[in-house]
């Protein structure tokens, strides 16, 4: 098989860079590992960014996200007994976040590279990408029991977190910075009208709550729990308990409690490989770096990376152009260590964590209470929060020298 973008991945950051690829007329093939009903039913991200919502209009996928998407003007952050609405849109001249499901946004991705006759391999094994550093990369793998090859000019990365892409970069071509918190999330999907018209950020002292929604009649919701905690230590009835407790208000907030549809736990960590290219090889989405739930910003950041990736590889196979190419990783890189940072200080301003004390309580909350009551400092929350634009990358002083690494 031959193509001019090898893809691995069907995620969201796979399958839109396919789909954006489509658009301008190059071809591409898509290689995913699960089956097409796994990925169209694995529940993950639900907050869209304000340009991520707009993206899926602007390239013809936005019909169902009109109809089915929830728009969120605000967020409520709850401490101490009583919740304050961060009004998004108010502190972002009119920005707002869409509440809809990643495996919403997968399933309408498909049914559109499908629909316009795009390749996409399910449940393909042993992948191995092979000649990245020449320009003939070649991608071998089985699929429905013969072994195959893919020749392509350019491989995108685009297998998340556990894929095979990062790895293929020899060792001594790239560093990794890494941070994993003491503590993972507990998430369920209930079958529960949500208790609130929009997401609550709830600081306890017993730990971190979250509550968000897919639809009218979904709640999604999450606890901060330890790292080596399992299912099987959280049994429905503590489950409940736990997020009663966590998200109470001193007026008598009521939490709707319905039959649990999924839940999983998830550990959280903070993850960046630097650079995000080796030769004809280039990583996008969490194959180059994952962030803590906390911001709602890993699916989104991944659509940022595509968006460079195609805008890159639309002017070199259109006019040869390497620059794009060249600048692909730093251009990233920049956003990434954005939402790097958000991500982690929204994670801090909000768990327990593992040394937790008295002091480290009071700073929370003082933290909170400033988040709450500042417009200064609400601001940095929200224009955060509904996502940076596209361009702020580029606006960042590039001839700044870059920090040294730490050694
Ligand atoms: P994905 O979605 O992991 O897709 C990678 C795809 O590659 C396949 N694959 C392979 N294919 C071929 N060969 C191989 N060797 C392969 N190995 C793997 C996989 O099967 C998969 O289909 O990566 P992508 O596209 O970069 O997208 C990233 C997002 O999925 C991720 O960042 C978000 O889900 C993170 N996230 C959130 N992001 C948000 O923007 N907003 C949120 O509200 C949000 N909430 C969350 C989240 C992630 C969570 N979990 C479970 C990690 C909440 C949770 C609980
Ligand atoms: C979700 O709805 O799954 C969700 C919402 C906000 C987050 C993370 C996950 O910060």
């Amino acid at each position: 098989m031959r193509t001019q973008v090898g893809i691995i991945g069907a995620g969201p950051a796979g399958l839109m860079l396919s789909h954006l690829l489509h658009l301008e007329g190059i071809d591409s093939v898509v290689l995913e590992i699960r089956e097409r009903s796994y990925v169209e039913s694995r529940v993950r991200a639900g907050v869209l960014e304000h340009d991520t919502a707009a993206l899926l209009r602007e390239v013809g996928v936005g019909a169902r996200l009109d109809r089915e998407g929830l728009v969120h003007t605000g967020v409520e952050l709850r401490f101490g007994g009583s919740s304050r609405r961060i009004d998004l849109a108010a502190l972002t001249s009119g920005r707002s976040i869409t509440v809809y499901g990643q495996q919403e946004v997968v399933k309408d991705l498909i049914a559109a590279r499908l629909d316009a006759g795009g390749q996409i391999l399910f449940d393909v094994g042993d992948v191995a990408l092979d000649g990245l550093d020449s320009d003939a990369p070649v991608v071998r793998f089985t699929h429905e029991g013969t072994i195959r090859e893919l020749r392509c000019a350019v491989v995108a990365g685009c297998d998340g977190f556990h894929g095979v892409s990062r790895g293929s970069v020899p060792a001594a071509q790239r560093r990794t910075v890494e941070h994993v918190y003491p503590f993972s999330w507990l998430g369920i999907l209930a079958e529960a009208t949500p208790s609130a018209t929009e997401l609550i950020y709830a600081h306890h002292r017993r730990g971190f709550a979250l509550h968000s929604m897919r639809s009218p009649e979904v709640t999604r919701l999450y606890l901060q729990v330890p790292p080596d905690t399992g299912l099987a230590d959280w049994p429905t009835t503590r489950i409940w308990d736990e997020l009663h407790t966590r998200l109470a208000t001193d007026d008598g907030f009521a939490l709707k409690e319905g039959p649990i549809l999924e839940q999983g736990v998830t550990p959280m960590r903070s993850f960046v490989t630097e650079p995000m290219r080796y030769g004809r090889l280039f990583l996008a989405g969490d194959a180059a770096h994952i962030v803590p739930p906390t911001g709602a910003k890993g699916l989104n950041l991944a659509m940022a990376d595509v968006r460079f990736l195609a805008s890159a590889l639309i002017d070199w196979f259109r006019q040869g152009r390497e620059s794009g190419l060249d600048e692909y990783s730093a251009r990233c890189l920049r956003r990434v260590w954005r939402v790097q940072h958000f991500s982690a200080w929204m994670t801090g301003l909000l768990h327990r964590p593992a040394d937790a004390d008295e002091f480290a309580d009071r700073l929370q909350l003082a933290h909170l209470e400033y988040v709450a009551t500042s417009t200064a400092a609400a601001t940095t929350l929200a224009e955060n929060y509904v996502g940076l634009p596209l361009d702020w990358s580029d606006r960042v002083d590039t001839s700044a020298k870059p920090a040294v690494p730490f050694a």
